[in-house]
């Protein structure tokens, strides 16, 4: 039986891919993008796994569905899909998104140039250039960014200790620095990273707590940023994210360079309209700046956050109608332990 179609555009957004869907949505209930994001996880999760992971996607399948807005100054919505899940927030599925969704006609913007999306994290704003029918560049406003616990020391079984810190950005990240027992990701192999970054991720959510203080739906720590010296002209700093089971993220990672600006900030490296030129393991470059300061209201302390932005650009590659047909024994998807 035919369980659903879908057209898709495909896109890649400085070398890791976007996959917007463009038909087939399920009808989500819930006022915001949290709360549908919650329910499309509880109901209509086989969607994301039958497009996103084998046979019809890989390990770093990342994509998403646009959604009518949610608060009456939208233009649009994003539910980000991929294959550890649905991300809060997506900072290289967004610039795809975006750049799919204006070429192909899927988004009218009231204010031509900027669009307002709501997200599962909050709202962002975007800034776009074009030139003809494409879309050059995508800059992102993101949510407040802040360093949410510093030089926590792990044991990592293999590796020895390592003192990280845990930022966010729209996601938890665990950030490492080169030291003793790590010497920066441009002397380690991408199977170096896929080995030790799930390992560094359970010990990092097991030595702190991570709730974001406005909406407690967002939690945990879920990618691994390493970082190390750069490979291109003009990158101030150059990183690897690792996500889902086997992903390294081949863009240089919207929400993990806004978590890394927001540690280096609250570590004196950044300040306030500083610009941080971030590379990603393949070398393509987002260009991110600390545009604003404020505060997030928790508990009892208010915590100090970054508004920072991130420029970057996507290309458009294809097009793709998926069926699922539950008469395929990988109508679902597998991965490969
Ligand atoms: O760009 O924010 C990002 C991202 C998260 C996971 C992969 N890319």
């Amino acid at each position: 039986m035919i369980k659903g179609t879908y057209n898709c555009v495909d896109a890649h957004t400085c070398g890791n891919p976007v996959r917007l869907v463009t038909s087939g949505h399920p009808n989500l209930i819930g006022q915001t993008m949290s709360e549908k994001r919650q329910d499309f996880l509880a109901n209509y999760d086989w969607i994301r796994k039958a497009l996103m992971f084998e046979p019809r996607g890989h390990d770093m399948m990342s994509g998403a569905f646009l959604y009518p807005p949610c608060s009456e100054e939208a233009d649009a919505s994003i539910l980000f899909i991929e294959t550890s899940g649905c991300l809060p927030m997506c900072g290289h599925g967004t610039i795809g998104t975006v750049s799919a969704a204006l070429e192909c006609g899927y988004i009218k913007p009231k204010n031509p140039g900027k669009l307002v999306l709501d997200v599962p994290a909050g709202q962002i704003q975007v800034e776009y250039q074009q030139h003809q029918d494409k879309v050059t560049s995508v800059k992102l406003f993101n949510i407040a960014a802040y360093l949410a616990h510093q030089d926590v020391v792990l044991n990592i079984p293999g590796l020895g200790n390592i003192t990280v810190d845990v930022a966010y950005g729209g996601n938890y990240y665990v950030i490492v620095e080169p030291q003793d027992n790590f010497p920066g990701i441009d002397k380690w192999t991408a199977a170096d990273i896929l080995r030790f970054s799930p390992i560094v991720r359970e010990y990092a959510n097991n030595a702190v707590s991570c709730i974001h203080p406005e909406d407690p739906s967002v939690c945990g720590v879920s990618h691994v940023l390493w970082t190390g010296k750069s490979q291109t002209q003009g990158s101030d700093s150059a990183n690897a994210v690792f996500y889902g089971d086997k992903a390294i993220d081949r863009s240089p990672c919207g929400t993990g360079t806004s978590a890394r600006m927001a540690q280096l900030f609250a570590r004196g490296k950044l300040k306030l309209g500083d610009s941080f030129i971030h590379e990603s393991y393949i070398g393509s470059q987002f260009v991110g700046k600390i545009e604003a300061i404020t505060e997030i209201a928790n508990d009892d302390e208010t915590i100090i956050a970054i508004k920072p932005s991130i420029e970057g650009w996507a290309k458009v590659f294809g097009n793709n109608c998926i069926t699922i047909d539950d008469n395929d024994p990988y109508a679902f998807g597998f991965s490969v332990k």
